[in-house]
């Protein structure tokens, strides 16, 4: 893989990819509907919205592995989710399919398995449990990166990326940080694999309090080294009360944005 595309560059994962990774491959486009520099002739920086094909189509000409994270990084209104992260997704892979793009490594979340109970460790057989209109959108790029692996033979990986921030900020984040040096040694990994089928993986540091299991992240050799318990004392009672659906669920504040919901029918 020597050629890489990053959808979605001048955003915050992106822009610490682009530092992370430069230098390392024969090309890195970075592609954003804002503006993204270029550094030197193994950069290039393209303007493309991912709802636009003919842009996308451009984005991908001699590209070997895209990695897909532009959207909407969070909850949002419907009119903005669907094409942006729904259609945007779609349009991702379709342009990588017909542009022979090996590999796509896709921006998922820990919010496709948002639901799920804290008391319950979360691998990555369970199913689909998102807790937002942005979950529900992560579900579907797993799901079409399944299809593309599957009936069209691309190497795909689906990083459920948890909380990435410089240092944790809250009680939660003890269990679902991933560092910025983490995130990029992920997709570095998940970039440099050998040949690969579909895998899902998540995004999370070596926390002491981790409550994901990621079995693939030894098929990529992925090893974190970051561990947010190094910021306990810093983030301490930062967390909502107990009985709160933030403090109860895997997607924290995400599964109390409008909630009308009965936690006692939630296994
Ligand atoms: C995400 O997927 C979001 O992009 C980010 O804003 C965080 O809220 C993160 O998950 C999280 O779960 O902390």
């Amino acid at each position: 893989m020597e050629r890489i595309l990053i959808t979605g560059a001048a955003g915050q994962i992106g822009r610490t990819l682009h530092r992370g990774l430069a230098g390392r491959y024969k090309l890195l486009r970075l592609a954003d509907i804002r503006p993204v520099t270029a550094n030197g002739p193994a950069e290039e920086a393209i303007e493309c919205d991912v709802t636009d094909p003919t842009a996308l189509a451009a984005a991908m000409r001699g590209v070997d592995c895209v990695v897909h994270l532009a959207g909407v990084p969070r909850e949002g209104p419907w009119e903005a989710i669907l094409p942006n992260n729904i259609i945007g997704t779609y349009n991702t892979f379709e342009a990588a399919r017909r542009n022979g793009v090996r590999r796509v490594i896709f921006a998922s979340s820990n919010h496709v398995i948002g639901y799920y109970r804290t008391t319950q460790r979360a691998g990555i057989d369970v199913l689909p449990r998102p807790d937002s209109r942005y979950g529900v959108s992560k579900v579907f790029g797993e799901a079409i990166g399944r299809l593309y692996a599957d009936k069209h033979g691309l190497s795909v990986a689906c990083l459920r990326i948890g909380s990435f921030r410089e240092r944790p900020e809250d009680e939660r984040q003890l269990a679902t940080w991933v560092s910025p040096r983490d995130m990029v040694e992920l997709v570095r990994c998940a970039i440099e694999a050998p040949e690969f089928h579909y895998l899902v993986l998540y995004g999370v540091s070596a926390n002491a309090r981790a409550r994901w299991d990621n079995p693939a992240a030894a098929r990529i050799g992925f090893v974190p080294r970051d561990n947010a318990e190094d910021y306990a004392n810093e983030v301490a009672g930062k967390a909502p009360p107990a009985g709160d659906p933030a403090a109860e669920f895997h997607g924290g504040s995400f599964c109390a944005l409008e909630w009308t919901g009965d936690a006692r029918r939630i296994d």
